[in-house]
This record gives structure tokens, sequence and C-alpha cells, in this order.
């Protein structure tokens, strides 16, 4: 059986789109698209490319050798995912190198394969060497809350879960692949169903998509089992809805971007010797997609471990505690999350206002930018209150006057200012306002009114419902009714 190609990803001149027509076309509308001309200053193009083409797998034996990654054995499934072994960069090389039989691996045929196929993935290049600059995020993907977020933060705090391993795996979000021909990634929508961008610094991957309006089509009837490799023969009994998919198709060559949308199934195959380097990110655009996510995971993990309710002294904790391990975050840190972003825009806020005399700063691009920031967040804390009114609170606390005295928010709002300044094109920041700024944030208008600790999503809708108000007016309302 094979899959029916309903269409090819649209492939746009990066160069000739403006960030506008780019939240406008693809992130507002949550479609796929792939951008060229973006790499071209890109240091990663140079060093990790042979002249003829192929990954420069010596280079990376030389410089990066000694790292530690995760490689996946493409013909060997283990669970949702392919079997990961550990190996130093190095051993990795040797074994490519060492493996003519690499070349005969595919996903279409990959239950016939004698020899493993090996694939690193998620290596957090950037996180280990972060003088390198191997490549610099393209303009239209810096609107990145997750990845400023735990430059500065851990998602979650918890000793129970927090072991040195998640240490690595969740301190960014920010990834290099390596694969020979014939390596791939089984049938997946993303983690916390958010973006990401995947840009070829040489070779081929062949893309296939389905739209998140067919993904029902790809789960067996309790929604529990899904497609693994979309070649593979799928049992219709099972999966009855697989033979009406319609998929989306896309040949992504050296030197493009593809951008994957927020809950868009994908599977994908190396078609070449590849070198990819791709993101995960989250902003106010998809933000809705994360939360509801964790709503669904969470009722998961609460019926999977409903029948020791009545035994267990802390029921709730114990959900929230899995929800953790298996989804990357719970509620309490998602809303530590938000208030920690939603006080970061409030600053950002502040600043324009003091540093704008006059009447109409909050019409300016970065302005409307940050409360619609706002809105978005205080459209999911509602959601999160609702849950919350049912399940009860989670623990949750934040204070804002300790948070304004923490270095790393000091960093978190520096960031997130130079990223707005750069995305409208409005070089807001420089080092010479910082200690302005600091004074400015001890006498906070909002935080004088409302309390300072926030405890439970409802402090945090006050608490954006006043920032808003002492700016903004009735913008918000208009940026709530924006989101869908
Ligand atoms: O390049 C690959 O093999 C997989 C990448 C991917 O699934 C993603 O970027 O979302």
């Amino acid at each position: 059986m094979g899959i029916k190609i309903g269409g090819q990803i649209e492939k746009v001149n990066g160069k000739e789109l403006s960030y506008d027509e780019f939240v406008e076309r693809y992130m507002e509308k949550n479609q796929p698209v792939v951008l060229t001309g973006l790499m071209d200053d890109w240091r990663a193009c140079r060093d990790w490319v042979t002249d003829n083409g192929q990954p420069n797998l010596q280079f990376f034996a030389t410089h990066f050798g000694k790292s530690k990654v995760q490689v996946a054995d493409c013909g060997t499934r283990e669970f949702t995912d392919q079997k990961r072994l550990e190996m130093t960069v190095a051993e990795f090389v040797e074994q490519w190198l060492g493996d003519p039989m690499q070349e005969h691996g595919n996903a279409s045929s990959h239950s016939a394969m004698s020899k493993m196929s090996l694939y690193l993935k998620d290596w957090h290049f950037v996180k280990e060497y972060p003088e390198y600059e191997a490549y610099t995020t393209p303009v239209f993907f810096c609107d990145d809350w997750l990845n400023i977020y735990l430059d500065n933060y851990h998602m979650h705090n918890d000793p129970n879960i927090y072991s040195e391993n998640n240490e690595i795996s969740c301190s960014d979000y920010r990834f290099v692949y390596m694969g020979a021909k014939g390596t791939w990634t089984p049938f997946h929508a993303d983690v916390f169903r958010s973006y990401s961008w995947s840009a070829n610094v040489c070779g081929k991957k062949r893309w296939l998509f389905l739209s998140p309006s067919q993904s029902h089509l790809v789960f067996d009837r309790n929604m529990k089992s899904c497609v693994y490799n979309i070649f593979d023969e799928v049992n219709e009994t099972k999966i009855s809805g697989f033979v009406e998919t319609i998929w989306l198709e896309c040949t992504q060559e050296q030197n493009e971007i593809i951008f994957v949308p927020s809950g868009w199934y994908h599977q994908v195959l190396n078609l070449e010797d590849t070198i990819s380097i791709n993101h995960n990110w989250f902003n106010a655009y998809n933000l809705r997609w994360v939360w509801d996510l964790l709503l669904r995971d969470y009722n998961e993990a609460k019926e999977y471990i409903e029948d020791i309710k009545d035994v267990c002294d802390d029921f709730e904790g114990l959900c929230q505690r899995n929800l953790a391990a298996n989804t990357g975050m719970n509620f309490n840190d998602f809303l530590i999350f938000l208030a920690r972003l939603s006080l970061a825009n409030y600053i950002q806020l502040h600043y324009l206002s003091r540093k704008n005399g006059n009447h109409t700063w909050n019409l300016s691009p970065i302005a409307q930018h940050l409360t619609f920031n706002l809105a978005s967040i205080q459209k999911i804390a509602l959601n999160i209150k609702s849950v919350e009114d049912l399940t009860g609170s989670h623990g949750f606390h934040l204070d804002f006057r300790e948070t304004l005295k923490d270095p790393n928010f000091f960093k978190l709002c520096t960031i997130l200012g130079k990223t707005y300044g750069m995305v409208h094109m409005q070089q807001n920041w420089n080092s010479a306002t910082k200690n302005a700024w600091i004074d400015d944030m001890r006498d906070l208008d909002v935080i004088g009114t409302c309390s300072s600790q926030v405890c439970n999503p409802e402090d945090l809708i006050k608490f954006i419902e006043l920032a808003v108000a002492e700016f903004m007016g009735v913008r918000i309302a208009e940026d709530v009714s924006r989101l869908k």
C-alpha cells in the first residue's frame, strides 16, 4: 500500500521575505515552508562540508571528537522510537567511515537491512561549543521563548525528576543531526508540539508531512498506538483511517531550511549523507499547542495510575511528577515559565514607555508584539485556571520582587529585548541603558498595585490585566480576539 501524495511544500527565497510576511503566511497559519538563501555566511557550511559537498567527518573527529552523543540505530525499533546508543563523535565517525553497508539502509526496506545504520541525533552542539558560532538563527525563528528561557533557567527543578541525563537532554532544544544516506527518523510530531526548523548544511532529505487535521487517521481507535514507519505495511484493521491520509512531500536540498509547524506529523529520510541543524521553539503563536499537549498528557498520566489513587498519599503530586518525566515539564513548570515570561514582557513595555516620551509609543511594532505576547499568555492562563478549578492548585509560586533581583531574570529580559529589537529592526537595547533600566525596575507600578506573589493562574491573569491596562488601555481585548 503506497501513500497518497497531495502536494509539495512551497519553496520561498528567504531573502525576499519580510518577517511580517513569514508570520502572516506560515507561523500564524501553521503552514510548512522551505526557505532558501539564508545560510550563505554560516561557518558550518564552510567547516563541516568538504570541497565535493560531503560531510567533513575528519573535521568533526578532530575538533569535536570527544563529545558524547546520542546515536540512533535506524534498524532497531524501541517503543515509539529507534534504539539509542551513546558514543563519542570520534567513535561515530569511525563506525561511519568503516562501514560501507551504511549506504544500503532506507526507511522503506529497513527491516531487511542486515547492518546497523547509525544516525547521530539531538546533539546539543551550541550548548557544548558556545564559542564556535556555527550559524546564526534566521530572524524568522528568533522569537523563541523555549531556548531563550532555557539559556537562563531549568524547565523543572524537582530533584526527584532531575537526573544528570535529563540535565543535558533538557538543556536546550538546538541540535545537530548527522547521518549517512538511508538513515531516517520515524513518524512523529515534535516535542511540546513546538515549531521546528531544520537546515541542511550538506546532503538532501525527503520529508513527508501530515496535516494536523488528519492526525487522528494514523492512530488506533483508542488514540494510543501510532504508525511508526509510514512505508511499512500498516495494519488496516488496527489503524483503519490510514488509507484516507493524504501527504505533503518535500525534497530539501543543501542550504535549504524547512519550517515545520506545530502538530504536523512527519517522517524524514536522508537521501544523501547529510548534516542538519535544527531547533524546536515556541512563542505566542503556538503556545496553545503546548498547553493542549500538556493537558492531554496530564490526563493520560492520571488515567495510567488511576487504580492506585485510593492508596496514594499525594496522587496529584505523582501525576505531576510523571508528567514532567514523560513530557519534559508539568503544570508547575509551565506556570512558572509563563509568569517569568509575562514579567519579562512587562519589563520591556515599561522600558519602552520610559524611553519614548510621546503618546504613540505603544503603537510601535515592538510594543504591539509584547502586548500580543501578554494576551496569548493570559488566554492560556485562563484555560489553565478552568482546569485547575477542577484539579486543585499544584503548588505554583513565584515572587516577582525576588525575580527582579535575579541575575538570570535580568539576562532573560536583555535577550528578549534584543530579540524584539532585531525582529522589528529597532536596536532598542544597548549596554549604556542597562543601569538606568535596573533603577527603573525597582519601582514598577504594576507590582505596587497587585500582589508580588503569583501563586495560581488567577494571579497571573490579574497581573497581565493590570500590566496591559497600564500601557495599552483596551488593546488587550483586541489581542485576545486575534488568538484563535
Ligand atoms: O532530520 C531528521 O531526521 C528529523 C528532523 C525532525 O524530525 C524535525 O526537525 O522535526
